[in-house]
């Protein structure tokens, strides 16, 4: 048996970790088994990689320290978590995956693509996400319901440029292979981002029945 990964992304306050929850709750009324999880984390440890990634610090963090603690998170939430479900026949839905390390570490921080893609070949194999939802919306928007939320996290304390290059890679991406992401507008309320998932239900449930 072989299961489905589908990754969620996009810029800061998407709505991405809603609309995980929302999707697996469609998905599980069709009697699809689903596996929710996140990165950086998903393991007990990577989830302690995740803090020092994510704790605003006096020292400031080497761009490769960053790339590498990604990866070595990914690594672990590969071997514990995503692999065994997938083995499984499980559907993973995952929030965030390696297109955020090209959107933030690419474009945001200017690490190559080659550069990273030497790491994604070395940590995930031939290992890809089957289809990656991109929650789409204006920087200030998802920059503004991050904000909502109270203290600021060490990448949330970025400035305007890192995120419109954020955005831009992300977008890059999607255009470039279409078969394999789908682009959703999540500046729109809600139900609306929901009533475009609820469209695509079909063929994502497809897809999870192979
Ligand atoms: N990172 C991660 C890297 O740099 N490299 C990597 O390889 C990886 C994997 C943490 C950080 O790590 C970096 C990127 C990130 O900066 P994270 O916690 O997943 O990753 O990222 P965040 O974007 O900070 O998570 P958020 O919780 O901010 O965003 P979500 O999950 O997109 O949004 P969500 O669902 O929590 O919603 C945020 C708020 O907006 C509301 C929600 O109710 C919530 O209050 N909301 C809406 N409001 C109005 N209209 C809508 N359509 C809404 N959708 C959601």
């Amino acid at each position: 048996m072989s299961g489905l990964f589908i990754t969620l992304e996009g810029p800061e306050g998407a709505g991405k970790s809603t609309n995980r929850d929302y999707l697996a709750g469609r998905l599980r009324e069709q009697g699809i088994e689903v596996l929710l999880t996140r990165e950086p984390g998903g393991t007990p440890l990577a989830e302690r990689v995740r803090e020092l990634l994510l704790a605003p610090s006096d020292e400031v963090m080497a761009t490769d320290t960053e790339l590498l603690l990604v990866f070595a998170a990914r690594a672990q939430h590969l071997a514990q978590v995503i692999r065994p479900a997938l083995a499984r026949g499980c559907v993973v839905l995952c929030d965030r995956f390696t297109d955020a390390t090209y959107a933030y570490q690419g474009g945001g921080r200017g690490v190559s693509e080659a550069r990273i893609g030497v790491l994604e070949s070395f940590v995930q194999g031939d290992l890809r996400p089957d289809l990656t939802l991109v929650f789409d919306l204006p920087v200030e928007i998802g920059l503004a319901r991050a904000a909502a939320r109270g203290r600021l996290d060490r990448f949330e304390q970025e400035g305007r440029g890192f995120f419109d290059a954020v955005r831009h890679t992300y977008l890059q991406r999607a255009q470039a292979a279409p078969q394999r992401y789908k682009i959703l507008d999540a500046a729109q309320s809600l139900s609306q981002v929901q009533h475009a998932l609820d469209e695509l239900l079909p063929a994502i449930v497809e897809l999870c029945r192979g």
